[in-house]
C-alpha cells in the first residue's frame, strides 16, 4: 500500500513540474530510465557500460561505449568517420527553448565529435560540431550550441546521433582499434559562450573552407611558438596553398550569440610567415546577413593580436552563427612570390566589449575622449586607488567589483562598474 502511494505521489509531483520550467534538463545519464542506444552506420558495439574511469568531470556510474576500429571495411561499413550511437528514445518537443547541449566524452585520441538532433519524421539539425582536446583520455564536457532545430516541427526532439569520432584514421599510423564513451547528454537554456581557443573552449569547431571536410587542411595542432604572446598549449592550423581562394581558411558554423550589439571587437591571435590580412566573414543563420572584419598582420613569424573591429548595426540585428576565417585575404594566385604552401595559425578568438582584454584589465576603451585621470572605488564607497591617465589598473589591486571613475580632458565624469 505505502509503496503504491508513494509510486501516485511521485507521478503527481512528476506531471506538476513541466519540462519547460527547468533550466537543465538531463535527458540521457544514470538518473534517466527508458534510452535504448543502437549502433549507426557500422558494429560499432554500442553498448551501456559501467564508467571505466571515474573522475572529477564524471564520477556517475554508467555511459554508453561504442567501438571504434581503425581500418575502413568496403562492404561491412566499419571505420568509418560518422560511425557512432543513435537513439530513438527522446520526447523533448519544447527543444526550442534550450540553447545549448552538453555531453561528456571520453576516447584515446582527440578529435571532432558530431550531434545531430532529429524527429520523427526526419527533420534534423544538421550537424553540430564539438572537438574533445585531451590526449590523457579523460572525461571531457563538450558544449554544443542548439541551432538550425526548425525543421524539427512540433514533434521536437526524438533522436540523436552521437559520432563520437568524426576523423579518417585509416592512414593513421599512431591509430588503433578502440573504445570511445559519451555520457549525461544534457539540455541547457544557457547560451553557449562564445570563443575559440584551441584546448577548452572550441566553439563547435573549425572545417577547411571551401572543400573536403576531411581534407585536414585546418586542424587542431600544438601551439608552435610558445615563448611569444601565446603561452597556450594548442591552436588551429590552416594550411593556405597558391591556388586557394582569397577567402579560403577555416568555417564555423555552430556560433551562437544572439546579439553582437553590446560588442565593441573581436581579438584573435594570428602567426603566419608572410605579412597580409586576415578577415573575418560574419553571417547570420542562413546566410541571410554577411558582413566582413578585416585586420592587418604585420609581425611576421610571431603570434599577433588582431583586433577586428565590429560596426554599428552589424548583421542588421540578426544573430551571429557563421564565421568563416579567411586566413590571408590576398590574392596568391597571382602573386609570383607566393609559391609553396604555408602554414598559418590562428588561436584565441574571442568578443571584448572594449572593457578587457585578456590578461590585464583595459580601461582604457570606456570612453573614447583622452582619460586623464582614474579613480577606483570599492562597492562600499572607498576609494582604494588613483592614477594619471587611463592605463591599467594598478596590479596590486584585489580581484573583486569596483566603481571606475575617470575624468576626461573635457572634465567630464564617467563611472562604470568593473570586475578585476
Ligand atoms: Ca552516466
Ligand atoms: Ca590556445
Amino acid at each position: 500500500m505505502k509503496k503504491n502511494f508513494l509510486f501516485t505521489m511521485s507521478l503527481a509531483l512528476a506531471m506538476a513540474m513541466p519540462l519547460a520550467a527547468q533550466d537543465d534538463l538531463v535527458i540521457y545519464g544514470d538518473e534517466t530510465t527508458g534510452i535504448v542506444w543502437q549502433n549507426f552506420a557500422g558494429p560499432t558495439n554500442v553498448q551501456e557500460v559501467a564508467n571505466p574511469s571515474p573522475d572529477a568531470v564524471n564520477a556517475t556510474g554508467k555511459c554508453i561505449s561504442m567501438l571504434r576500429p581503425k581500418e575502413t571495411g568496403d562492404t561491412d561499413e566499419i571505420g568509418w568517420p560518422w560511425e557512432g550511437a543513435l537513439s530513438e528514445s527522446f520526447d523533448v518537443p519544447n527543444i526550442a527553448e534550450y540553447n545549448s547541449l552538453t555531453m561528456l566524452v571520453k576516447k584515446p585520441y582527440p578529435g571532432k565529435v558530431c550531434v545531430e538532433l532529429q524527429n520523427l519524421t526526419g527533420g534534423n539539425s544538421s550537424m553540430i560540431w564539438g572537438h574533445y582536446t585531451a590526449v590523457d583520455g579523460s572525461w571531457q564536457k563538450l558544449t554544443f550550441p542548439i541551432i538550425n532545430i526548425s525543421s524539427l516541427g512540433e514533434t521536437g526532439l526524438t533522436k540523436i546521433l552521437v559520432e563520437i569520432h568524426r576523423e579518417v584514421e585509416n592512414d593513421n599510423d599512431n591509430f588503433e582499434d578502440c573504445i570511445m564513451y559519451a555520457d549525461e547528454i544534457t539540455l541547457h537554456k544557457a547560451m553557449p559562450a562564445f570563443g575559440f581557443n584551441g584546448e577548452d573552449l572550441n566553439a563547435g569547431g573549425w572545417l577547411p573552407f571551401p572543400g573536403d571536410e576531411l581534407s585536414k587542411k585546418a586542424l587542431i595542432v600544438d601551439n608552435p611558438d610558445k615563448a611569444g604572446v601565446n603561452e597556450t598549449v594548442s591552436c588551429l592550423k590552416i594550411v593556405r596553398e597558391k591556388n586557394d581562394e582569397v577567402f579560403a581558411g577555416a568555417i564555423n558554423r555552430n556560433l551562437k550569440v544572439h546579439d553582437l550589439s553590446p560588442y565593441k571587437y573581436f581579438t584573435m591571435l594570428v602567426k603566419k610567415d608572410i605579412a597580409g590580412p586576415v578577415a573575418l566573414e560574419l553571417q547570420s543563420p542562413g546566410e541571410t546577413q554577411k558582413q566582413v572584419l578585416s585586420a592587418d598582420y604585420t609581425e611576421v613569424g610571431k603570434w599577433q593580436e588582431l583586433r577586428f573591429d565590429i560596426p554599428e548595426n552589424v548583421l542588421a540585428g540578426e544573430p551571429l552563427q557563421i564565421i568563416i576565417l579567411q586566413a590571408h585575404a590576398v590574392d596568391t594566385k597571382e602573386d609570383e612570390t607566393f609559391t609553396e604552401p604555408i602554414d598559418i595559425y590562428v588561436d584565441e578568438l574571442y568578443l571584448s566589449d572594449g572593457t578587457t582584454s585578456t590578461g590585464n584589465v583595459v580601461v582604457s576603451d570606456v570612453v573614447s575622449a583622452r582619460i586623464v585621470k582614474s579613480e577606483l572605488y570599492s562597492v562600499n564607497g572607498t576609494r582604494v586607488a588613483v592614477w594619471d591617465g587611463a592605463s591599467y589598473i594598478p596590479s596590486d589591486v584585489n580581484s573583486g567589483v569596483y566603481i571606475l571613475r575617470q575624468t576626461d580632458e573635457l572634465g567630464k565624469v564617467h563611472s562604470k562598474k568593473i570586475f578585476k
